[in-house]
């Protein structure tokens, strides 16, 4: 190793180990093969798509809202969204249709409540969001539940919505993944595209404006986003739809495979189209790597937070506005509600006591997120990638001038990356993501990891590009942004 390094410098390339002090990245970790060597190729004269500051946000439930959550004067959620800088927040989630009921202003709760009432959302539940919001300078898009259709109760939220949240209301979204709700015994058999457009367009003419964001559909497979897109653009300001790596099925070594975020961008690429074709942005507006909940041991590991960086940053280079990584505030690992985990979600408390005074910690995959979102706002360049190893790479021009590149290295391997980024020489940083184990939870970046106030300050290595290329080792099952 310290020959090759040596013989490189005398070549003009910069070596330096990237792996920081603190976190071994992997009890497998093998040298690189010097046989093999990996490259990415930066093409800095052909910058493409957009990577927006906000591309990878956050999703919570509709219940958030009812049971007081989100709550920028209490805990430390407003620090946690914070250390993430301006984003997207997205509120929905299957308890919107199922279980919430909007209580308008000067009104109770009727008693006793229906039946299938869970959660209760008034406006003062919007006025705490719009102090989170305006603390954190999020924006949002908030369901009305159209499963449970009321649209008087409708029209008196989205006036509060309108009125409440202002510019801080991304879009309203008219019920939750609708594609399920026969499923669900909220609409009778036979529910179809036709009948739910009709339940989405008396949504629409309550909602009154085109900020509506649609269809929310569960799956990406149906037709049913294409066809809104295509029936009802003109008062949509957004297509979304949700994903889920895979089922309660997952595994580590699918997660992390190539063929994942392929199979991932195929399943958005006929809804991208569509929202292309019709002059919309799209989101993935909830995602993560399993539905029901998450699979211990893959979604609240490390692992996780690799698949995240891969899967934020490929989604926006197809095309996407953003995607939002759902989750739920509850105890981290603990069924939240119904019995239903939340294993995949990027914030949660280490105790009842912490969730009740809304005092949450990060879970590995919040680390990702936040590694994706060092590499924006700017736009895509394109790199060609020489490697047989398990890695992914990504390059942005940064709207302050600066060139990003994101390394995922997802090989049992370390790797040494040779990134060709032209130029005249100058000094550059690394910020280097690593983990104690895939199927471990220690996470840090640059060794440091988020404190208990949710502030969060790894100390990037410096770098240095030298005759247009700089080289770095990516230790196994790690992942870096370098800036130059
Ligand atoms: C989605 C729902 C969300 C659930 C998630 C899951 O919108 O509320 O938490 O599935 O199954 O379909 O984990």
């Amino acid at each position: 190793m310290f020959r090759k390094a040596a013989a490189l410098a005398a070549i003009g390339f910069t070596v330096l180990a990237a792996t920081p002090p603190a976190y071994a990245t992997s009890p497998d970790d093998a040298p690189a093969s010097a046989a093999t060597p990996i490259t990415v190729i930066v093409d800095a004269a052909h910058p493409a798509g957009r990577l927006a500051a906000d591309a990878v946000g956050l999703s919570f439930e509709m219940r958030e809202l009812g049971i007081g959550n989100l709550d920028p004067a209490r805990g430390n959620m407003t620090q946690l969204m914070r250390t993430l800088g301006a984003g997207n927040l997205r509120i929905g989630g299957n308890t919107l249709d199922r279980d919430t009921l909007w209580v308008p202003a000067g009104q109770a709760a009727p008693e006793p409540k229906p039946d299938w009432v869970q959660d209760v959302v008034t406006p003062a539940d919007l006025r705490r969001l719009r102090g989170l919001l305006d603390a954190t300078d999020w924006k949002a898009e908030v369901g009305v539940n159209v499963g449970r259709w009321d649209p008087a109760l409708a029209a008196d939220q989205v006036r509060a919505m309108d009125r409440i949240l202002g510019k801080r209301l991304v879009a309203v979204e008219c019920g939750n993944e609708p594609d399920q709700w026969e499923g669900k015994a909220l609409r009778p058999a036979g529910f179809a595209y036709p009948q739910y457009h009709a339940d989405w367009a008396a949504c629409a003419d309550v909602v009154g404006h085109d900020r509506i964001a649609g269809p929310d559909t569960a799956g990406t497979s149906s037709s049913w986003a294409s066809s809104l897109a295509a029936d009802e653009h003109d008062r949509m300001s957004m297509l979304t739809v949700h994903q889920y790596a895979s089922g309660p099925d997952l595994t580590i070594d699918r997660m992390l495979a190539p063929a994942q975020i392929t199979s991932q961008l195929n399943a958005v690429a006929a809804n991208l189209a569509a929202a292309n074709a019709h002059g919309l942005p799209m989101r993935v507006d909830e995602a993560n790597s399993a539905y029901s909940g998450g699979v211990d041991g893959v979604s609240n590991k490390y692992a996780s937070a690799l698949w995240v960086i891969d899967y934020g940053l490929s989604m926006a280079r197809a095309g996407l506005a953003g995607v939002n990584i759902h989750g739920g505030l509850g105890v981290c690992n603990d069924p939240i509600w119904n019995g239903k985990f939340q294993r995949y979600t990027p914030i949660c408390a280490s105790s009842t006591a912490y969730e009740l005074a809304q005092q949450y910690k990060v879970m590995p995959i919040y680390y990702g997120i936040w590694m994706a979102r060092q590499m924006g706002p700017g736009r895509f360049l394109p790199v060609t990638l020489t490697s047989d190893h398990n890695i992914s790479a990504y390059a942005v021009k940064g709207d302050d001038g600066r060139t990003r590149i994101a390394v995922v290295n997802k090989d049992g391997a370390s790797a040494e990356v040779t990134l060709s980024v032209g130029g005249r020489d100058r000094a550059g940083s690394v910020l280097t993501m690593t983990g104690a184990a895939l199927d471990q939870e220690a996470t840090a970046v640059q060794g440091a990891t988020v404190d208990a106030t949710g502030r969060f300050h790894p100390v990037p290595s410096p770098a240095r590009v030298r005759g247009g290329t700089l080289t770095l080792t990516v230790g196994a099952a790690g992942a870096v942004v370098v800036t130059v």
